[in-house]
């Protein structure tokens, strides 16, 4: 759907100021969209899958990396969905369907949700759209990431370019060839950083970004963790081509809505990703994260 017919429809839980201005920078922060009760369903459920992830067979989507102090800790869990029902409970409901309902229309499928913690020293993400890792038939794919703490400017927060889900798709691969996972420096003078801004606030807050805005996050240099949950949708008539990086079970699955034998497609011009099936059990952090911010 266009915009303007996503407009069209009445909303949900956005305001049509809220929709315009997602449609206009690729991004909206919902503060505080989450109550009290909400919020610390959350915590239990990341407490639990922390636990999981010191398990000696915990699966390959539970992701470790090592701090600045040496330590290990848990970076993310992909597919967090389907490893913790309270999660796949929280992202296949209202508010969150009704927030993707408000922006990408009322027929909603789900990619993929997982939960990522950056503790202190967590390093950060570079440049990057994240289409370029399921190019699709449309720019309605959306990331949706809730913050379960309050968000600073220390804490490496999410820093998006407003508007530039409109423009160019990027390069992510570097100039031979190599894929970068991330906007490869031969191109990334044309990418205007300087007008980035950082997405701060309240523990509760959503913020949707669009699946074509370029965007990056930084180092944790605070004393406290960040964590997150990430959660995938696009409007039911778009079909990606190829695989996707990430093998939630619960992939495509109609969350809003019906489902549609139309298909919606955009004029785009982008590059096809490495083959995710080659990559059984890992994700894109694997992957690309050959250059740090
Ligand atoms: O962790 C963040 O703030 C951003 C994550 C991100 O860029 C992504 O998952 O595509």
């Amino acid at each position: 759907m266009t915009p303007e017919a996503i407009l069209g429809h009445r909303p949900r839980l956005l305001s049509q100021a809220q929709r315009e201005f997602f449609f206009a920078n690729g991004y909206l922060l919902v503060e505080q969209a989450l109550d009290a009760a909400g919020l610390s369903r959350l915590r239990e459920a990341f407490a639990t899958l922390e636990k999981k992830g010191e398990e000696p067979d915990c699966p390959a989507d539970f992701e470790f990396e090592t701090l600045p102090d040496g330590r290990r800790r848990l970076r993310q869990v992909l597919c967090a969905a389907d490893h913790h029902p309270d999660i796949w409970k929280f992202v296949s409901s209202a508010p969150m369907t009704s927030f993707a309902a408000d922006v990408v229309g009322p027929n909603v499928q789900f990619r993929e949700a997982g939960i990522s913690y950056k503790f202190p020293g967590g390093r950060g993400f570079g440049w990057h759209q994240d289409i370029v890792f399921f190019p699709s038939s449309n720019r309605s794919p959306i990331m949706t990431l809730t913050f379960v703490e309050d968000v600073d400017a220390e804490m490496g927060p999410t820093r998006v370019i407003p508007g530039s889900h409109l423009g160019e798709v990027y390069d992510h691969y570097d100039a031979d060839g190599n894929w970068l996972g991330l906007i490869g420096e031969h191109v990334k003078s044309r990418v205007p950083v300087s007008e980035s801004v950082a997405i701060t606030g309240p523990a509760g807050s959503v913020l949707l970004t669009s699946c074509a805005i370029v965007h990056a996050a930084g180092e944790n240099r605070s004393a406290r963790d960040r964590p997150m949950v990430l959660a995938g949708y696009a409007s039911a008539d778009t079909v990606s081509y190829g695989g996707i990086p990430y093998k939630s079970r619960y992939r495509w699955r109609i969350v809003e809505g019906e489902p549609t034998r139309e298909i919606h497609s955009d004029a785009l011009r982008l590059k096809l990703p490495p083959d995710w099936d080659a990559y059984e059990g890992i994700r894109i952090d694997n992957l690309h994260q050959r250059q740090d911010n």
